[in-house]
């Protein structure tokens, strides 16, 4: 028998977020954790944040795309919370010293006009309820060392989310192919890598359906005024002190921001 608990597991993982120390996977002490008890693990965590005044402000997918699922050697893509503590304003430096080992990785956004809920939600619905598209940048922190986890540690710490930053203008989905919307990802000015939305489970608002059609399954619909971060294009880059990284997209503009 494990003596591990979901509210021990929370406490552990923002104990490590809030002293800025990363550390050994839950599943190596506790090998019962599965799927569902991480997800309950990662809704008392949200609870834990809101009882200390952190407000839900969206939902996240992580491990959409290709790049992410063989970086991080799982090939399943999942949701995690946002909450408004985890926004950082366009041109606001990533705060380092807050930080545990963040990486930056280029993301499409979604900001719903309509209420969304699964089962049954197809990438056609979805998108109608999207108000606006805008260029997004996730930094993820994941509180494991080295970035490594299996599916439950990761859903269990909200899979690795830290900050985000949103372009402030949107444009309206209609008129855009967002499979075809390309993002140029750089390094101090240098070009390293690239992808298109259809790196995102071939299309993000596939990637939004997945969220509805996930929570809904755990009777959770997704709000209008929400952000949905629909998951990384590319790999992940390290966040370093003076780094400058960019995310040009070809309609919804050049994101960039700087380690601190
Ligand atoms: C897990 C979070 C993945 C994404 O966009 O794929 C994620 C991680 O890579 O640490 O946010
Ligand atoms: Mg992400």
């Amino acid at each position: 028998m494990s003596d591990w608990t979901i509210d021990r597991a929370v406490t552990e993982l923002l104990d490590r977020e809030t002293d800025r120390r990363d550390g050994g996977r839950i599943t190596d002490e506790w090998p019962g954790l599965d799927l569902p008890t991480a997800y309950e693990v990662q809704d008392a965590l949200l609870q834990r944040k809101v009882a200390d005044g952190e407000k839900l402000v969206g939902v996240k997918l992580g491990l959409t795309s290709r790049a992410k699922q063989q970086r991080m050697g799982i090939d399943s893509p999942l949701t995690a919370w946002l909450t408004d503590a985890m926004v950082l304003p366009e041109g606001v430096p990533v705060p380092m010293d807050e930080l545990i080992h963040p990486r930056i990785e280029p993301e499409i956004v979604f900001v719903m006009g309509e209420r969304l809920e699964g089962p049954g939600v197809t990438a056609a619905t979805a998108l109608a309820a999207v108000r606006s598209v805008h260029a997004g940048f996730e930094v993820i922190d994941s509180r494991f060392t080295d970035f490594k986890f299996t599916l439950p540690d990761v859903v269990a710490d909200n899979a690795s989310s830290s900050r985000f930053v949103v372009s402030g203008t949107g444009l309206p989905p209609e008129g855009l192919d967002l499979a075809l919307e390309a993002c140029l990802l750089g390094i101090d000015g240098e070009i390293t890598d690239s992808a298109t939305g259809a790196a995102v489970q071939g299309h993000p608002a596939e990637a939004l359906a997945l969220a509805a059609n996930s929570l809904g399954a755990r009777g959770i619909a997704i709000e209008p005024g929400w952000i949905v971060l629909t998951g990384g294009l590319t790999d992940a880059v390290f966040v370093e002190p003076g780094r400058e990284i960019s995310a040009e997209f070809t309609h919804l503009g050049t994101l960039r921001v700087v380690g601190a």
